[in-house]
């Protein structure tokens, strides 16, 4: 060994030396990918999380959705795939799997044992490929969609609430006639909404109460996949649908109207009841909106259901109640001490301070707490990118009793009075050969020609045999019973 060799070695053990104490101080810096939201310099939270956990968080990026995907997609490609990253589509878990670039958690959970517990199988079955689990589920929304009323012209009709489609039009007819907002003119319709095919769309009282889903969904019936508008029902539903618009009852313009659109309408003493969530019509600004023209306008939910021997007024859900869901890098697996960091920051914030840490922020700065009651201080407010560090999602209902006190009574009826029926469509791959969003848009199409009777309802059965012999919804079917099979729905 020569002088130089023996100097560079001392060189060499010195800076070991100095160096290695300051990284073992170093905490375990965790990045992680794609949150949706940017995240502010000033965000207490994150930090606040590391403090607590003994780690360090970086956002790499705060793009969400396609800009993400794509994002991620380059990253992987380079070998430079984040440590925690969000997958926005379910679809791209198999992509990702395929690649190598996505660790399979099954040999972890152990590490996790509260977030394993958290969720019901069907939703670890969603991550599941090929017997490994890619993801870590997120906690879904729970129902926010009821059917809001005039509650001051009832009580000013004396009318009782409607629980047959009968008295329903009866009370119907009523409002159409008798000029309620008294500006000398009939010119409020009964039933309006916006759009036809979503949860909040405005004929789902109708749908729902003959027991199916709302158009272009999947259900479930008798343990077979059912596309719901080929279901016998909905010939009744329609039927019932036509009565109520031959007497002009419903508002003709629905179709196009969105959320704003409606609410202007309500607000001027148009529409007497209305398909959509508290969070629409509920908040304070909105009643601002609401109660603009009529400072006596008293929207609240209907207090009762339609019941047929089919079934029940209600809400509709999908099954598919979360996306947004956490993978971790294979790298990690080379890891430990940092693949338990980025573990434990969703064992720790999927209940208890951890989740009060994410959902509410600090406590007496963002909120108080008494007997376990969390009451929201003013500097709540700027934690409006909160839904973005919810890594495992949240309690969905505390948090919006907790965020919107003011509408406290609408989400507990909305989430635990409202009848519930499930679709399952977003869970389903479209198989080749079938080009779903052609049939979907045909079928609305048709579906509004027989609303309006433009076509006649003795062509219904015809209408059905098209979506089979046209769009191919026999192969669709087989591909999702396949599916529900595998995911555990249909036994
Ligand atoms: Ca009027």
């Amino acid at each position: 060994m020569t002088k130089r060799s023996i100097v560079s070695l001392l060189l060499a053990l010195m800076m070991l030396l100095c160096i290695t104490p300051v990284l073992a101080e170093e905490p375990v810096t965790i990045h992680v990918y794609g949150l949706g939201a940017t995240i502010p310099e000033t965000d207490p939270v994150l930090p606040e999380l590391g403090n607590r956990l003994g780690l360090k968080i970086v956002v790499d990026t705060a793009a969400g959705g396609a800009d993400a995907a794509t994002g991620l997609m380059t990253r992987m490609m380079d070998n430079d795939i984040p440590d925690v990253f969000r997958v926005g589509d379910l679809n791209n878990l198999a992509v990702y799997h395929e690649s190598d670039a996505v660790l399979d958690l099954t040999p972890y959970l152990d590490q996790i044992p509260s977030v394993v517990a958290a969720f019901p199988e069907t939703d670890w079955a969603r991550l599941t490929i090929d017997g490994g689990i890619y993801g870590i589920p997120r906690r879904g929304e729970v129902n926010y969609m009821d059917y809001f009323i005039r509650k001051d012209w009832m009580e000013k009709l004396g009318a009782k609430y409607p629980t047959t489609f009968d008295e329903l039009y009866d009370l119907c007819v009523q409002v159409r006639d008798a000029d309620l907002d008294g500006n000398g003119v009939n010119d409020t319709y009964p039933i309006s909404g916006s759009k036809l095919e979503s949860r909040a769309g405005t004929l789902n009282m109708f749908f729902t109460a003959y027991g199916v889903t709302q158009p272009n969904t999947l259900m479930i019936k008798d343990n077979q996949a059912v596309w719901a508008c080929t279901d016998p029902a909905y010939k009744l539903a329609l039927t019932e649908i036509r009565r109520f618009m031959e007497a002009g009852l419903i508002d003709p313009e629905f179709v196009s109207m969105n959320e704003d659109t409606l609410r202007e309408k309500m607000s001027m003493g148009k529409v007497f009841l209305a398909n959509g969530g508290w969070c629409a019509f509920a908040k304070q600004a909105q009643q601002d909106v609401l109660k603009a023209v009529d400072a006596n306008a008293d929207w609240g939910h209907i207090e009762s259901n339609i019941v047929t021997e089919l079934g029940i007024s209600g809400a509709t859900h999908t099954a598919a109640n979360f996306s947004n869901v956490y993978s971790f890098s294979p790298d990690l697996a080379d890891d430990p001490e940092k693949l338990a960091a980025a573990l434990s920051i969703f064992e720790y914030t999927i209940s208890g301070e951890g989740d009060e840490l994410l959902c509410y922020g600090l406590e007496n700065v963002h909120y108080t707490k008494e007997n376990g009651v969390i009451t929201k201080l003013p500097a709540m407010n700027e934690l409006g990118y909160g839904w973005a560090i919810q890594f495992t999602g949240r309690n969905d209902m505390v948090y919006c009793m907790t965020k919107f006190a003011e509408c406290a009574d609408e989400i507990e009826h909305a989430a635990n009075e409202v009848p519930i029926l499930t679709h399952y469509e977003a869970l389903v791959s479209q198989p080749e050969g079938v080009n779903m969003a052609d049939l979907k848009a045909y079928e609305s199409e048709q579906l509004i020609a027989f609303i309006y009777g433009t076509r006649p309802m003795e062509e219904y059965d015809n209408f059905v045999q098209e979506l089979y012999n046209l769009y191919n919804l026999g192969a669709y079917l087989d591909a999702a019973t396949e599916t529900l099979t595998e995911l555990g729905y249909i036994k």
